[in-house]
């Protein structure tokens, strides 16, 4: 084993009193940090044992270890995990304790990152692992587990078998213009190729831009004019009392946020202040913090008062949504007689708010494509876009200008970097920081 490699340490399961927690140990020194402090057998591989975890004569806990030596494991290298009782202290005492022995704490998912490093796990799996645990809805579940399989890898190494082979040709003829002295116009295989390559890669980055909203949290704003019942239809949404409700205009000044998950979406609502034109300081932050909620939201609920209709301030609301997923709700529908065929109505008040729960849901229906197609994650997907920009790129080179095989070769060698690094590149640490900050503590 690598003594280079240090030893790390974990709580693997909540900081909270639960029935049992699991403190992961994983490196060169994990065997014999448990032999000093644990009273029943060590190993043999893949075996539990029973025993007590003792610092010195004391007794700490009564506990179950399991080992799993050597690398044929998770993370590739000598692990072991008490399973102990699932107190808060004394699981942190039995922490303490291993890191007392040798051990450094682990940074947040560096369990995952090792496996990764250790080539026991694919950078697209290990992805897939952090967003199974965070999955909030059943469609994050799926899309998820799914991850799992080497589809992913599989699709992406076809992509970068095909794109070595277009570089390979290249060359030959750059190395060799005597050897394969076609034009390139004239090399139908090249083009064919290319042709062929930007249009999968157009169909996958389309299908998972699509599915994004289902993967990421989409930013809800309710706007409208004060008054108009958008604290009360948060709280109506929330079913509680979230949001400050008055009859005086002005009473919501700071975004309000709550997080709810609808109908495989997950929602994070943003109440906001009231907009109109106001001389109060403090008011005035809170409207320009409402436009740029419209700015930077996903959805728009623009709330309206069916008692007045729609003023000057609301024709502005309407304009700035013009390129945003927009609803228009007519509120307070208990105060009036008269109905508008072509309006949702609602009444945040009596808590009916049916007509937006419908309307949420058909708002995404006409982006859902067959399913059959794979779903990347948005970093994926960032980099499957980047390679298709350099392919067409490439297409324009050959059909627009002519140009020769040493220019292409440019565009097709970015083409593949970009796909290269959803696979992961252990060159690039920054890369690896980013993705693996998100992980939890212990994973
Ligand atoms: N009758 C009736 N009153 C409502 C309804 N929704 C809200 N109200 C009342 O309208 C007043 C303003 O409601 P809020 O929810 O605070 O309005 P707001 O849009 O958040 O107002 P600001 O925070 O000032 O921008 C309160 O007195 C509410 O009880 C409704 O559906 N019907
Ligand atoms: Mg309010």
């Amino acid at each position: 084993m690598n003594k280079l490699v240090d030893t790390i340490a974990a709580i693997a399961s909540g900081h909270i009193n639960q029935a049992i927690s699991i403190i992961r140990i994983v490196g060169p020194d994990a065997l014999d940090i448990i032999k000093k402090i644990f009273t029943g057998k060590i190993g043999p591989n893949k075996t539990i044992q029973y025993g007590f975890i003792k610092d010195k004569d004391q007794k700490i806990d009564e506990v179950l270890v399991s080992f799993f030596i050597g690398s044929d494991n998770f993370v590739g290298e000598d692990t072991v995990e008490i399973n102990s009782h699932g107190g808060i202290v004394v699981t942190q005492k039995i922490l303490d304790l291993v890191l007392t022995h040798g051990a450094r704490l682990a940074t947040k998912g560096e369990f995952t990152r090792r496996s990764y490093l250790n080539g026991k796990i694919s950078l697209i799996k290990a992805e897939a692992i952090n967003s199974l645990i965070n999955a909030k809805t059943s469609k994050q579940h799926r899309i998820a587990i799914n991850s799992f399989d080497l589809e992913r890898e599989k699709k992406i190494q076809d992509f970068l078998n095909s794109l070595e082979y277009l570089i390979g040709l290249c060359e030959i003829n750059i190395d060799y213009p005597e050897y394969d002295d076609v034009p390139i116009l004239e090399n139908k295989k090249f083009i064919e190729k290319i042709d062929e390559l930007v249009e999968q890669l157009n169909k996958i980055t389309k299908h998972s831009e699509a599915n994004k909203i289902f993967v990421s949290q989409l930013n809800v704003a309710i706007v409208g004019e004060p008054n108009a019942g958008k604290s009360s239809l948060i709280n109506a949404m929330l079913n509680e009392d979230k949001s400050i409700v008055t009859n005086i205009p002005g009473t919501t000044r700071d975004v309000v946020e709550a997080e709810i998950v609808f109908n495989d979406l997950v929602l994070k609502f943003k109440d906001t202040a009231g907009i109109r034109e106001s001389n109060d300081e403090i008011e005035k932050i809170g409207i320009d913090k409402s436009w740029k909620q419209i700015e930077t939201s996903d959805i728009i609920i623009h709330v309206i008062d069916s008692t007045k209709g729609i003023s000057g301030f609301d024709q502005k609301i309407i304009e700035k949504s013009k390129d945003k997923k927009y609803i228009q709700l007519w509120n307070k529908s208990d105060l009036i007689d008269k109905k508008e065929k072509d309006k949702l109505y609602i009444s945040s008040l009596n808590k009916d708010i049916s007509s937006l729960e419908n309307c949420l849901s058909n708002l995404f229906i006409f982006d859902e494509i067959e399913s059959s197609t794979l779903v990347f994650n948005p970093r994926q997907n960032y980099c499957l876009k980047k390679s298709l920009l350099y392919l067409e790129s490439v297409q324009k080179s050959i059909k627009e200008f002519n140009h020769t095989y040493d220019v292409l070769i440019v565009d097709l060698h970015l083409a593949w970097e970009s796909l290269k690094e959803i696979l992961g590149n252990v060159d690039k640490e920054d890369l690896l920081d980013s993705i693996f900050k998100n992980f939890c503590l212990g994973k």
